[in-house]
């Protein structure tokens, strides 16, 4: 990978089984796109997944099955670095001072952790959930990461992320790169398909709601005919006034490369149910191909964990060169060897 292209940095848990049509447009391809541009680092980030309780055995089988499905979707280990969070241990380390970094109001500020410890209860919130946001500043300065692709529910974060690389950088002299946040606008936040007010989601949403990629075709094509519309009949691209129908239409030009413009036009005099038989189609095509790959990874673990073994080796060079020149800055003694 030439030295002269610009880093990119994302993580993805591994906390459901299948990604969800949400994941894969808002961010998983992205990642696919920025593989060609940047010197891309990509991570199932296994330490956030632990911020709400898992099965270890889960974790572990869900660790594997975000890589395959990452593969899948036009990830290449030739072309970008791929690895578990937690093979690289200087994620914790960096996390770490940068929860010293960090403000207690600054944290308890973060909308998403307000969102799911609300819904959790305070009791069964953990305190890693409360710092997740702050281990996420780390994962993405270890690697001076210039692009952050994400969806929309994430800008918080990465403007965090800034602050605290500027914070660091002020108190401590030049040492991190101040990310910009990568946001695709028109797939940056996909709807639910039962509450098209808010983003589909694998821990909020209704299974109804969640397209899953790895979802057998008869499943997703249910869920998209029963999708929430609207009491009109025309097809409209129209955010405000037509949120359901709108996602269909983001959802349908994105996986197909159709301009909105076009569809509204085809849909002309058409009603919703012959928009949504042919998006369920859209995305069986799509997805056909992409649950055999995946299958086919998962078939075969020890080329699976080969290509991890490579990108956490490639990750750890640059990660620790970081973490090490962090510990410097901030006057921690280097210990003998
Ligand atoms: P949860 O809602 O439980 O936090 P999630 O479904 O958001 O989970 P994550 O693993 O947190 O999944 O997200 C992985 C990536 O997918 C992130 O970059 C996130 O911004 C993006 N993403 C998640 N949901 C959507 C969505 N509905 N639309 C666009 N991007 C999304
Ligand atoms: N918090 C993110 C996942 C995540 C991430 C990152 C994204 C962890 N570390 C670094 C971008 C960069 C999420 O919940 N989707």
């Amino acid at each position: 990978m030439p030295a002269d292209r610009p880093r990119a940095f994302s993580g993805i848990q591994p906390t459901a089984g299948s990604f969800h049509l949400g994941n894969y447009l808002g961010a998983i391809r992205q990642y696919v796109a920025l593989q060609e541009t940047h010197d891309a680092f990509y991570s199932v980030v296994d330490l956030h997944a632990m911020t709400i309780p898992q099965d270890p055995a889960v974790l572990r089988a869900n660790t594997r099955l975000a890589t395959a499905q990452l593969l899948a979707a036009g990830l290449d280990p030739e072309r970008c670095t791929l690895f578990v969070q937690s093979h690289v241990p200087e994620h914790a380390q960096l996390g770490w001072l940068m929860n010293c970094l960090t403000g207690f109001g600054e944290a308890s500020r973060m909308t998403q952790f307000k969102d799911k410890s609300a819904r959790q209860g305070a009791e069964r919130t953990s305190v890693g959930l409360f710092t997740y946001p702050v281990l996420q500043v780390a994962d993405i300065l270890l690697y001076h990461a210039r692009h952050v692709p994400v969806g929309e529910d994430q800008r918080q974060h990465i403007e965090l992320t800034r602050d605290l690389a500027e914070r660091f950088n002020a108190r401590y002299g030049d040492t991190f790169t101040v990310p910009d946040v990568h946001i695709v606008k028109e797939t940056g936040k996909i709807y639910d398909l039962q509450d098209p007010a808010v983003k589909m989601s694998k821990s909020a949403s209704t299974p109804k709601g969640i397209v899953n990629l790895l979802d057998e075709p008869g499943v997703s094509a249910k869920k998209i005919r029963s999708a929430v519309t609207d009491t009109e009949t025309v097809i409209r691209f129209d955010p405000e006034r037509k949120p359901g129908v709108s996602n269909l239409l983001t959802v349908y030009a994105t996986l197909t490369g159709r301009t909105v413009a076009d569809l509204e036009a085809a849909y002309e005099g058409k009603g919703y149910g012959a928009l949504k038989t042919d998006l369920a189609q859209v995305v069986a095509d799509w997805a056909a191909p992409f649950r055999e790959r995946a299958r086919e990874y998962l078939d075969d673990p020890e080329t699976l964990d080969g290509i991890l073994a490579k990108g956490a080796e490639k990750a750890r060079t640059v990660a620790a060169e970081t973490l090490a020149a962090a510990y410097d800055r901030v006057g921690l003694l280097p210990a003998k060897h």
